[in-house]
């Protein structure tokens, strides 16, 4: 991919299958993200230089999920000023809730922008990045417009089924 503007990371491979959905968004609108599953427990150092490698690279935000104890996004988070949207992943035990926690009670000083846990929380991650990057891109801000109006367009002209 060309010079990736969004940088989304996961804590494990499995988180993928949620990830995806904020990979999915920013692909829609055209935009460069570059994807990797690091950990902030098993790989710090190698998170620490992916983080550093991709800023110099010009990246202007990350999408940060994890789940669990899910300090990832708040590690990011300490190493760099831009912008850090958080995906909680659905955990096997607490389905998600411990992982929205861990990232939503962020202690003052180190924000994240927490999201909702699961599919629709990295979809929308995804397009709240794109909002982020449309402030200083008008053709990205027509093609939200766009995606909205079509978006409404498809309510309007639900069927609900006859009884
Ligand atoms: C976190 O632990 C990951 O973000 C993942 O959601 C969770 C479980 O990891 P795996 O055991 O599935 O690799 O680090």
């Amino acid at each position: 991919m060309s010079k990736p503007l969004i940088g989304i990371v996961m804590g494990s491979t499995n988180d993928w299958d949620v990830m995806q959905h904020a990979a999915r968004a920013l692909k829609d609108f055209g935009v460069a993200y570059e994807a990797r599953a690091l950990s902030a427990h098993r790989t710090p150092d190698l998170l620490i230089e992916w983080i550093d490698d991709i800023v110099a690279r010009g990246a202007r935000a990350f999408i940060a999920g994890a789940g669990g104890a899910a300090h990832l996004a708040g590690v990011v988070a300490a190493k760099t000023t831009l912008p850090v949207l958080a995906v909680p992943i659905p955990s096997r035990h607490l389905q998600g809730l411990d992982s929205l926690l861990s990232m939503v009670q962020m202690p003052k000083g180190i924000p994240v922008a927490t999201f909702a846990i699961g599919d629709g929380g990295a979809a929308n991650a995804g397009l709240f990045a794109v909002s982020m990057l449309a402030l200083g891109d008008e053709a990205l801000a027509k093609k939200l417009v766009d995606f909205r109006k079509k978006q409404a367009d498809s309510v309007r002209a639900a069927k609900l089924p006859e009884l």
